[in-house]
This record gives C-alpha cells, structure tokens and sequence, in this order.
C-alpha cells in the first residue's frame, strides 16, 4: 500500500497570537498535530531583515521564510545573519530548518544540503569568531517539498548548557566526506530556568561516529536512534529515558522519509519512548543524508529532574 503525501496536510509553526505568526513548513503532517505551538502565546517583537520576531516571558522567537533567489547557500548566509543580529546579548538555544529539496544536487552541483551547511557555517564563523563551535545551539535540518527555506528560532537570556553524545562524533566535526563544511548544531541544549530547565534535543537519527548505521533498514535505524537518544538525554543528566513520568512536557516530532513508515514507527515508540501524556507528531521529510530514513527531535518543558 502506498500513501500518498498530497492528502497530509503541511505543518505550521506559530510563534505568535495570529495570523502574522504562522510559518509554514512545507512538511506533510502524517498523524499528530498540524500546528506547533511550543512557547505559547507570545507577543510581537518586531522585525530585522526576513525575520519576525516575538516575545514570549523570557525567549525571544523568531521565524522567516525566505525565496532562494540567489541560491540556497546564500539563503541561509543571509537569514543567519539576520537571527545573530536579532539575537544579540542573548543566546541561541534551537533553532529549526525547513530546507527545499535538501537531498538535489543545487546548480553548482552541491548537494542542496551541503550548499546549506556552507552558508550557515561561514554565518557562524563570521559572526562569532574561530570559538564558534562551542556556542552552536540544538537544531534539526530536513528536507521539504516547499520552494523557499523556513528556519525558527528559540533564543534565552541565561547562558544555555549545550550538550553533546559520546556515541556520535560532534556534527560540527564531521569530516570533510559529508561535505564542504560540517554541520552547525549541538546534539542537545539545556536552558536552566527558575527552579525547572527547558531541554532541546536535536534531531536525532542512525548515526554512530559519523557513519550512517542500516542505511535500508527503518527498524534498525529506529533502535539505533533510540540508543542516541538515550545517551543524549543521560549527558543532559535526565537519565536515560529523557524525564519519561519525571512531570515534564515533552513534544516529541518525527521525521519519516516514508510516509508508509508510520504505524510501524508509532508501533515501536510507543513501546520504548512514549507516555499516553507525550505530544507527538509523524511528518514526511527528506533527511539531511539520502540514506536516512528517520530522524526525532524533542522539546522538554518544565523538567525539574536537573535541579541541583
Ligand atoms: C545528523 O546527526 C543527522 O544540520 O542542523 C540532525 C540535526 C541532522 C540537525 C542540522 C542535521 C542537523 O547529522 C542530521
């Protein structure tokens, strides 16, 4: 049986009370939620650039979608630009990337991806120096099937922790195979608050080092995922269930390349991730590696287990 994925409708963004601050993703929502809401009702705070921003207690949001009129690298240079001049005396703590045909090759032959990757890079470079790897923030990349790049953004006042996975080589070390230059991101990124902690965790898929693990197989690749995520969450010092039954809210989203994937997916997370009180949606994308099948990524709320 085949599913189609004109018949999912595309996931939203809203960072906002109206309107003004919905982005669309250009992913096909499979089950779950067709708008994200993780920050509540925020306030607008403005715009620099493509981007609109708000403000929601302490983060300040921010969301654009932009046309690759020069090509996608150049995209991404500038909007990146734009979110370290928006977040300036803050830190960045996720930021999300809606990426068009992220596995085609681009016109000069660079796979979309890595054209991507080189952009966002050098807008990290230029902006925070030679030290720029440790203030990466926590992030996922997919593909869509929309003609412009969506990319939102969660920055805090106090300094985030960001953290990284024993079991996996730093994104941003990956050798020169993957492409021109690594991905900018950390694994995951722990935000203290008053007496509880907001914890992002990246999107995560079968990657071990830096090698791609069962580039055929979506069960294998799902377990071994799951082991990352394990790690992940113990380096955040959550244990390794990710605060599963600790009080917090936790919004889990997955990426499936295969719409037809889901049941089988769902099968196997609601065995060995989910609670009944988890929010959870399944979203057809392309991952950033052609050989990917799946990939997850958490936003934790109100996790008091960290506190000292
Ligand atoms: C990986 O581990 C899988 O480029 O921002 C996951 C999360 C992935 C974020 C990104 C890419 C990104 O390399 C892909």
């Amino acid at each position: 049986m085949s599913i189609a994925t004109a018949e999912f409708p595309p996931l939203k963004i809203t960072l906002g009370a109206d309107e003004t601050s919905v982005f669309d993703t250009g992913l096909p929502v499979i089950v779950g939620e067709t708008v994200e809401n993780l920050f509540g009702v925020s306030q607008p705070a403005g715009q620099i650039g493509a981007l609109s921003l708000f403000q929601s207690g302490d983060w300040l949001l921010g969301a654009a979608t932009v046309p690759l009129t020069n090509g996608l690298e150049d995209a991404a240079h500038r909007l990146y630009g734009n979110i370290f001049q928006a977040t300036r005396g803050q830190h960045l703590a996720r930021i999300w990337n809606y990426v068009p045909a992220i596995n085609e090759p681009g016109p000069a032959g660079l796979e979309n991806y890595r054209a991507f990757c080189r952009g966002r890079s050098l807008a990290f470079e230029q902006h925070y120096g030679r030290g720029f790897k440790a203030l990466l923030p926590s992030a996922s990349a997919v593909g869509s099937k929309s003609s412009t790049l969506t990319v939102a953004f969660a920055a805090c006042p106090v300094e985030p922790r960001h953290v990284e996975n024993p079991l996996q080589v730093p994104a941003y070390d990956y050798p020169g195979e993957y492409g021109p230059r690594p991905p900018s991101f950390a694994r995951a990124t722990v935000v203290p608050e008053q007496g509880h902690a907001v914890v992002f965790v990246s999107g995560t898929a079968a990657i071990r080092g830096h090698a791609t693990v069962a580039p055929h197989s979506t069960r294998l690749q799902l377990e071994c995922a799951l082991e990352n995520l394990r790690a992940i969450s113990s380096a955040c010092g959550l244990g390794p269930d990710l605060d599963q039954d600790g009080g917090s809210t936790r919004h889990f989203k997955v990426y499936l390349r295969h719409a037809a994937d889901q049941p089988l997916v769902a099968a196997i997370l609601q065995e060995k991730l989910l609670t009944g009180i988890d929010r959870v949606s399944y979203v057809q994308a392309d991952i950033c590696r052609a050989s990917l099948l799946v990939e997850i990524e958490a936003s934790l709320f109100s996790v008091t287990a960290l506190r000292a």
